[in-house]
């Protein structure tokens, strides 16, 4: 962190030890207003952050930070399409895969955007064509569509298809990803290889999980309808061109994108394919739409509007200066069921960093461990952690005005329980509230002490909740991308590379070295005590039946 932002970081530590003992909802007593002052609006999206324990002052001296992080001169680097992925020596901009016909991104002199329509258009073409039946298999229309990648070439995908489920009116989307056997056959169990297309979803066209996975799928193909199948029913998502065409897939069913999309940020490209043909490619446009009135957002509102910003700096507040080390995603939201898996990746995967932009050691807490489930399904189980715990967890609430699919008064009851939630954790309850209760119910006095103490909730939890009409593929576009320039923010203000991934990389490596020791084609001399003791356990497990 740069030394003029360090100053400031100090003089938030001070702010938050002198307001030892106030409780957030102290805030709202002191300030009746306070709801309209700690929420701002992206679009439809309200964006809550009035129970966290930011107030007038440290917010503004959050301000101060950004600005003294350089976030502004930061974020001009990133959208004019300057080298900001230094170890990679590339450019970042995703935020280009979501322009419009009347936008242009220079990168390197030359305007990206006509290349990423053309991209665009190609799938539109395809994915009508598979949708009405016109691009078909050998047993006629495609019924079924398997995407197969990994990391950023699956959870995207995943992840917005189970979102906008409602909004599917294509043929059924499946997605493998582990190279575990298990889950591509789980897969090709439920499908017809006559009527299944194919995506291979990989950069790089070399990921082991992927290839493993795509060459199970083309044997299988080939093994149910002969050789010359596999151009019918395979299609590439790459920016390996060479790659794709020994793979037996045509030029014109590989749709590629560039390296200046990282694998986590690109299902806004090829990568959405899957998306595209499940809901087709109006719906998808205005996924891309809403990601598109987010970067806008993000680069012309001023701090204290611009939700972003604010998501990022009440990550700071928590993760830097209250010393928090999680945050939880709880979408009141079936559809978002992967959401918090989404964003691990996006969260995890960019600021989990140690090393800043200068090649040194960090001085402060960088990314914090992101997870998380929908609710209600949260409150049966681990929310007992959240509000009764030793450590304390930052939480998002997410909850849609209007549910994806009414009925009865289940949305009533959902959003009910989410909001009761960010009160409960906010106020908690004291030993005085819980020992009237325990009074109320008839209990002796002694029985009393005993169980109250149990019952004590101790509350001041923050908790930020977004607030949306219903989940379109507009608002979805939008949630994404509020996420993304969040952890361009975080990342910003740290000082470090949110764009590369070399503890990805490492166990791509290691897993090559170890296969022919598992196979039992090399003896594992020179590996770990522990690694040749379980290689060696493995063997003799495999040798029994
Ligand atoms: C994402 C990561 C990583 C990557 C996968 C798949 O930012 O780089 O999750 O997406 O390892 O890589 P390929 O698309 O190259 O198969």
């Amino acid at each position: 962190m740069k030394p003029a932002a360090h100053l400031i970081l100090d003089q938030l530590k001070k702010s938050h030890v002198e307001q030892e003992g106030l409780r957030i909802a102290d805030l709202f007593e002191q300030d009746s207003g306070r709801f309209d002052r700690f929420s701002a609006n992206c679009g439809d999206i309200l964006f809550d952050y009035s129970k966290t324990g930011i107030d007038a002052e440290t917010r503004g001296l959050l301000f101060e930070l950004a600005a003294a992080a350089g976030l502004n001169e930061k974020r001009k680097a990133l959208f004019d399409g300057e080298i900001v992925n230094v170890t990679e020596g590339r450019a970042v901009q995703h935020m280009a895969l979501r322009s419009s016909v009347d936008q242009s991104v220079m990168l390197e002199g030359e305007d990206v955007v006509p290349a990423v329509l053309g991209v665009r258009d190609r799938m539109v073409r395809f994915a009508t064509d598979v949708r009405s039946g016109r691009i078909a298999g050998k047993g006629g229309a495609f019924t079924d569509i398997v995407n197969i990648g990994i990391g950023g070439s699956d959870l995207g995908p995943v992840m917005a298809t189970a979102a906008l489920a409602p909004d599917h009116d294509g043929p059924r989307t499946h997605f493998v990803s582990n190279v575990d056997g298990a889950d591509i056959l789980d897969v090709l169990k439920r499908v017809d290889p006559a009527k299944t297309l194919f995506l291979v979803a990989s950069k790089t066209f070399t990921t082991q999980e992927t290839m493993t996975n795509a060459a199970t799928a083309r044997a299988w193909l080939v093994a149910a309808l002969g050789e010359d199948a596999v151009g019918d029913h395979f299609a590439a998502l790459s920016t390996a061109l060479d790659k794709t065409g020994a793979f037996g897939i045509a030029d014109d069913r590989t749709f590629g994108f560039w390296d200046w999309v990282g694998g986590r940020y690109s299902v806004w490209s090829a990568i959405g394919l899957s998306l595209m043909i499940a809901v087709g490619p109006e719906k998808f446009e205005r996924f891309l739409a809403g990601a598109r009135a987010v970067d806008e957002h993000f680069q012309t509102s001023q701090m204290e509007s611009n939700v972003p910003v604010l998501m990022a700096l009440v990550g700071i507040w928590h993760r830097n200066i209250c010393g928090y080390d999680t945050h939880a995603v709880l979408p009141y939201d079936q559809h978002l069921h992967r959401f918090p898996a989404y964003l691990q990746q996006l969260d995890m995967e960019s600021n989990g960093k140690r090393i800043d932009l200068n090649g040194d050691e960090v001085s402060t807490a960088t990314g914090p461990i992101v997870w998380g489930e929908p609710g209600t399904n949260g409150q049966h189980a681990f929310y007992q952690l959240i509000h009764q715990g030793t450590s304390v967890i930052p939480a998002d609430f997410l909850i849609a005005a209007h549910p994806a699919e009414p009925v009865g008064d289940h949305h009533e009851k959902l959003a009910a329980n989410a909001f009761a939630q960010t009160e409960a954790l906010m106020f908690g309850k004291t030993v005085k509230q819980v020992e009237e209760t325990l009074r109320e119910q008839g209990l002796a006095a002694d029985e009393i002490a005993r169980l109250a103490p149990h019952k004590v909730f101790p509350g001041n939890r923050p908790t930020c909740t977004f607030l949306y009409p219903r989940l379109t593929p507009f608002i979805l576009g939008q949630l994404i991308a509020l996420y993304e320039h969040k952890v361009f923010v975080q990342g910003a203000i740290w000082n470090i590379n949110s764009f590369d991934q070399w503890g990805v990389e490492l166990g791509k490596e290691l897993a090559g070295e170890l296969l022919p020791m598992v196979k039992g084609e090399k003896d594992a001399e020179g590996r770990s005590g522990s690694t040749q003791g379980l290689l060696a356990a493995y063997h003799a497990m495999r040798n029994t039946a």
